[in-house]
């Protein structure tokens, strides 16, 4: 089993105390920072750009885990000056070149990333097995924050593992975004996720302390 992850999405952060949690995110070895990006029209948002990756890289060490929802982000990879290390994952809903889009990813020397919406079948992965470094699997529709866990996506998760292993790919990232509770991040990684996206139902819960939120949803996906 890979080990598990987090990666807490920015954009659920408290921009007024950003330093602080920053410093938390360093002392509590989160692994990733997750960063929302919207275009307005891939979804019905607009969300985080490419100042703000550009600030996270200045405030933090910490590696950033982009997720584009963007129409044809195949042409606007440029844009976000994407740095060795990090994740990258591109919705396979939004471009008509995957493969292309997945291989210019890893000419960054970043690790490629698949993003399926809810309903769109883990079969569309079926000729980009070696082009890959992760699945992100979202369990809500992309868009916003605070959103319902979509029931059968816990399958989803499950049957993501079994078709990576089935194939050989087992070392294939399986990433989960959408409403990553503590009680939803214990059976995702029940079903073979490792890479958890912690949002407001975890560690930006309103009625807990950041650490403590940290430690607690650590457990969880132990
Ligand atoms: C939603 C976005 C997510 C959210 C995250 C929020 O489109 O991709 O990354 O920020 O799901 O977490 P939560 O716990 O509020 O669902
Ligand atoms: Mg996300």
């Amino acid at each position: 089993m890979i080990p598990s992850k987090i990666t807490p999405s920015m954009m659920c952060a408290d921009l007024a105390r950003l330093p602080e949690t920053l410093s938390v995110f360093t002392e509590e070895g989160i692994e990733y920072l997750h960063i929302d990006v919207m275009d307005g029209h891939f979804v019905n948002n607009l969300c985080l750009g490419t100042d703000f990756c550009r600030q996270m890289r200045r405030m933090s060490e910490i590696p950033l885990d982009l997720h584009l929802m963007i129409e044809e982000p195949e042409k606007k990879l440029d844009w976000f000056d994407i740095q060795p290390g990090e994740f990258v994952a591109l919705h396979v809903e939004a471009t008509n070149h995957l493969q292309r889009a997945l291989c210019a990813i890893r000419e960054r020397g970043a690790k490629a990333m698949a993003a399926l919406c809810p309903a769109t079948p883990l079969s569309v992965l079926d000729y980009v097995l070696d082009d890959l470094d992760g699945v992100l699997i979202m369990t809500v529709n992309p868009g916003f924050a605070g959103q319902k866990l979509i029931p059968a996506t816990l399958d989803k998760i499950a049957d993501c593992r079994r078709y990576l292993d089935e194939r050989g790919y087992g070392h294939v990232t399986i990433e989960v975004d959408g409403n990553v509770s503590f009680e939803n991040a214990e059976k995702m990684r029940a079903a073979g996720a490792d890479l958890f996206v912690a949002g407001t139902s975890s560690v930006f819960a309103k009625d807990g302390d950041l650490r403590e939120n940290i430690a607690k949803f650590r457990k969880a996906i132990r």
